[in-house]
């Protein structure tokens, strides 16, 4: 008899399952065959089988999704977890300082992936006016991208700017099973702590004197928070995006793609100088020209970026699994 179960924690030879029909976890390790041409992360959903008090998986059923990074150098995809609902990018808006670029960044991803997104914006609790939130949260609200602004040490304090409060995140991650995305020292374990209700203690880690964090968190590993599951992550330390062919770079950022198909060449790189290029016709909406204008200089830095990679290196094929994030 197989047994349905979804991967908590992957390590080099062994798995921590949860038993779908039970409310019970096993350690599992994995048959040759499935290690052989797969490499099992969290999220993925297994067929377990039991002999004697051992279990073993012998089959991986086929992933919703990937959340994945490529590695060009060596042509492998690396990826970190699977069968997400949801990505959840999250920020601190002081220490370490919020990064528009970062997160436009993450952002092209998540359109990559193809996995809904939301921003959260944390340390709400120490924010000084650094930058012009109200501004950055439209920027995302314009790509359909919801915006949260919380303190994880006080999840009781109200929003400021309006936006979705800690309690809107806690009701938005009903029934799903998400993933925290963000930069080292922003407070991902401490956020998952707090939605819990306290009720699962992850390590964090205070910041170190360069306003940096020390990543505290090593290794993607499965949450149960209640009513839903999130996959804490490691800190990101770079994040290359050179596996993006310039061509379709223009797809993940689809607040500009309508525009974008209303430049009289198909090629347009979308510069000032560009003849008939849509975005310095004044075409654009005047509600959200302002918008369009940082995310247009985003993508061109992006883009700029991507294109120093020659197309042959682009290429995907192998596939590997990390748990590491970095
Ligand atoms: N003031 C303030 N500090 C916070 C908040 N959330 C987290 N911190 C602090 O930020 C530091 C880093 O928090 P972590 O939860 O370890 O951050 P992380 O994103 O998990 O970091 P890595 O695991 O290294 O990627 C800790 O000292 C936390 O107490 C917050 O809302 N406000
Ligand atoms: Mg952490
Ligand atoms: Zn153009």
């Amino acid at each position: 008899m197989k047994i349905p179960a979804c991967i908590y924690e992957a390590h080099k030879k062994e798995f921590l399952c949860k038993i779908d029909s039970e409310n019970k976890t096993v350690s599992a390790c994995a048959k040759r065959t499935v290690l052989k041409s797969n490499q099992l992360v969290p999220g993925d959903k297994v067929l377990l089988e039991k002999s004697g008090d051992e279990y073993q998986i012998v089959d991986l059923i086929d992933r919703r999704n990937e959340i994945f990074r490529m590695i060009i150098r060596e042509r492998k995809k690396r990826i970190t977890a699977a069968n997400c609902d949801l990505v959840i990018i999250t920020t601190s808006v002081s220490k370490p300082l919020y990064k528009q670029g970062v997160i436009d960044r993450f952002t092209t991803r998540t359109f990559q992936w193809d996995v809904p997104a939301i921003v959260v914006f944390n340390k709400m609790d120490e924010f000084q006016n650094e930058f012009d939130i109200d501004f950055e949260m439209r920027r995302f609200e314009n790509l359909g991208i919801e915006c949260f602004e919380v303190s994880a040490i006080h999840p009781e304090n109200p929003s400021r700017f309006g936006r979705g409060s800690f309690k809107d995140l806690q009701n938005k991650l009903v029934n799903t099973q998400a993933i925290i995305l963000g930069q080292s020292g922003i407070g991902k374990s401490t956020l998952i702590t707090s939605l819990s209700n306290r009720e699962v203690i992850l390590r964090s880690s205070e910041i170190g004197k360069s306003g940096k964090g020390t990543h505290s968190t090593t290794w993607a590993d499965m949450i149960d928070c209640g009513t839903f599951r999130i996959i804490d992550s490691p800190g990101i330390r770079s994040f290359s995006l050179d596996d993006i062919f310039p061509e379709e770079l223009i797809h993940f950022f689809p607040d500009l793609l309508p525009i974008s198909l209303t430049c009289q060449f198909s090629n347009c790189r979308h510069e000032s100088s560009s003849k008939g290029c849509a975005f310095y016709g004044g075409g654009t909406d005047p509600q959200t020209a302002d918008i369009i204008e940082s995310r247009l200089l985003s993508y061109r830095k992006i883009m700029e970026e991507i294109s120093k990679t020659p197309a042959w290196r682009k290429k995907r094929n192998k596939s590997v699994g990390s748990n590491l994030c970095n």
